[in-house]
């Protein structure tokens, strides 16, 4: 399937993996790619010289493009930006902000700049500002999330802006692929169907979680901070609603988070730690290898939109 994506990012299909925190590693990415498809090294708040030994070992594993994500609340994200134009891959995706004092530096050194959005003004803006491609993204994703829905934010970006719009947010499989191509969209980006994949470095524990969620199993927390994000609901989310309910303090909320998704991702305490995944968790089932999910996505979504 050829689209204004496909020849943008020079990939064989029109299907990216999200750039997650602490999931999106250089094994992920570099796997995605070998595929067909885009992988993005999710740098999150990853100091600069390790985002810069990530893009190291997934060129060492493979030749096909691939991108990194830059997520905006991070401080370093300046220093970060330096070292992607440095090393040079073939986009990069932003996150969780506004990254329009960036998109100069990448445009000058040939780097694809594709912001994800949450809303038809941040993605205007990001047009008029040299953006070569945006991803917007519904709320129904896992992580930092916006208000809109995806079937409601993705027509609407796609007739305010000419450049291509990729959809992100409660897609997993050619279901999803191809209603959000009737929506608009040239491509899909997808983590929560990522996350269990066999070359996903995610502990056994957070993958187990995911195939075994259900439709209802996620919740927000943060919407009275400022700062939502989406995750499954366990011991840690309990606490955090309850306090966030009883009007604590931020610092006290703070306490909850910090570290947390470092703590499900890496040692498997998915009752303390933060299990970031979007709503379709419920509909992610199995594990298979990248290419298998590529392949079944293309699949399914080509026989329905024949
Ligand atoms: O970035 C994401 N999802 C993320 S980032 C992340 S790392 C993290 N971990 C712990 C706490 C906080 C963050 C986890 N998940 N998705 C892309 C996305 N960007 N969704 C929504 C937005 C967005 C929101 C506002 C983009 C731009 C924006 O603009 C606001 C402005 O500056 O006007």
């Amino acid at each position: 399937m050829k689209t204004r994506i496909t020849d943008l990012l020079g990939i064989e299909y029109p299907i990216i993996q999200g750039g997650m925190a602490w999931v999106a590693e250089h094994h992920l990415a570099a796997a995605v790619s070998e595929a067909g498809g885009f992988g993005l090294i999710g740098a999150a708040s990853a100091p600069a010289e390790i985002v810069r030994e990530e893009i190291r070992k997934a060129k060492a594993l493979t030749d096909k493009p691939f991108g990194v994500n830059i997520m905006l609340l991070n401080p370093n994200s300046e220093e970060v930006a330096k070292v992607v134009v440095e090393e040079g891959v073939k986009a990069v995706t932003t996150g969780a902000g506004n990254p329009e004092k960036f998109i100069p530096m990448f445009k000058e050194a040939g780097i694809k700049v594709i912001p994800v959005v949450a809303s038809v003004a941040m993605a205007k803006r990001m047009e008029r500002y040299g953006a070569d491609a945006v991803v917007a993204e519904g709320m129904e994703a896992g992580g930092h999330i916006g208000s809109q829905t995806t079937m409601a934010l993705i027509p609407q970006v796609v007739d305010a802006v000419d450049i291509p719009v990729i959809a992100a947010g409660g897609i997993g499989d050619g279901r999803g692929f191809a209603a959000v191509t009737m929506l608009g969209a040239e491509a899909v980006q997808m983590g929560t169907r990522f996350v269990v994949a066999d070359e996903s470095i995610v502990h056994d524990n957070y993958k187990d979680r995911i195939v075994k969620a259900k439709d209802i199993d996620t919740v927000v927390t943060g919407l009275s901070t400022g700062h939502p994000i989406r995750v499954l609901r366990n011991q840690m989310t309990k606490e955090y609603l309850k306090l966030e309910e009883s009007g604590a303090p931020f610092e006290e909320l703070e306490k909850l988070t910090l570290g947390a998704l470092r703590k499900a991702v890496m040692d498997g305490d998915i009752k303390n730690g933060s299990v970031m995944a979007g709503q379709i968790a419920g509909l992610v089932h199995k594990r298979q290898s990248c290419k298998e999910i590529i392949e079944e996505i293309m699949r399914e979504a080509e026989s329905l939109l024949k």
